[in-house]
């Protein structure tokens, strides 16, 4: 049997190439930029010296996360292009279920993205996304890219930011704000990864619900000032180890 796209459903990666035509469509829809699309391919090929599966380190980053993002004040969920393709209602869920804001934030900034990803995001559930248009009226110090603008109300204000798939200098700018940065990111080499409080080495198709059940468990928890003392540098440590062993035993 051939799937929508044409792929057959007992291919062995015919998960991925499902989650690769949702990013193409995406791109369709003036959602993705073609940057993207190579992001992505990079994004793949890590996960596949990984093992395509959400290893311990992934998991103990997610349940610190989680726990970040409820203990927050002003938390603070970024939108690109990529994870509004993706799983636009796995984002909305997660920042209904720790009372985030939602902010669009794209490095090749147009008007015409911001809009169709804010429109996405309010198709599945979102009630208000914030950094469209006038909005974007602050800038974050030091940064040069269009990832600078952000909502007065959102992420220049917040305590917690959230970034999956992400490029490096708005994290280490967001860090030197002080603010917690938690990053997702299937390369735990990258600088985004180092720089942030919390990196979650992971595909952002199986970390987002992951991060959404945790945070589930996690509300009612009074031990969240435990669970989100998190050593960064320890934990990409582990994933570095584990990328290291698959590449020896294969
Ligand atoms: O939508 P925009 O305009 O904000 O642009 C978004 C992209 C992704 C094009 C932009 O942020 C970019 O160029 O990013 P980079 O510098 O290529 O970094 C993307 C990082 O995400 C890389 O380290 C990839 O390994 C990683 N990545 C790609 N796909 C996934 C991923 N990490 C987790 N899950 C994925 N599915």
């Amino acid at each position: 049997m051939l799937t929508s796209a044409n792929i057959p459903d007992n291919h062995p990666r015919a998960k991925s190439l499902l989650e690769r035509e949702r990013l193409v469509e995406g791109f369709r829809k003036g959602l993705v930029v073609p940057e993207g699309l190579i992001a992505y391919g990079r994004g793949e090929a890590f996960d596949y010296i990984i093992g395509g599966r959400t290893e311990g380190f992934a998991q103990k980053a997610i349940r610190a996360a989680a726990a970040a993002l409820l203990m927050a004040k002003k938390p603070v969920i970024s939108v690109n292009g990529n994870v509004a393709a993706l799983l636009p209602e796995k984002v909305v869920e997660l920042a209904k279920t720790v009372g985030a804001a939602i902010e669009v934030n794209l490095f090749y900034r147009t008007a015409e993205r911001e809009s169709a990803i804010a429109e996405v995001l309010k198709e599945s559930g979102a009630a208000e996304v914030l950094g469209v248009g006038k909005n974007a009226s602050a800038r974050i110090p030091e940064l040069m890219s269009e990832r600078r603008k952000v909502d007065p109300r959102g992420i220049l204000v917040a305590d917690v930011v959230f970034v999956p798939l992400e490029d490096g200098d708005r994290t280490e700018a967001l860090r030197k704000m002080g603010k917690t940065v938690i990053a997702l990111d299937l390369n735990p080499m990258s600088r985004t990864s180092i720089a942030a409080s919390i990196t979650i080495v992971d595909n952002v198709v199986r970390a987002i619900p992951l991060l959404v059940e945790e945070a589930k468990k996690l509300r009612h928890s009074g031990n969240l000032r435990n669970i989100v003392d998190f050593d960064n540098e320890k934990n990409l440590q582990e994933a570095m180890i584990h990328v290291a062993r698959r590449l020896e035993n294969v």
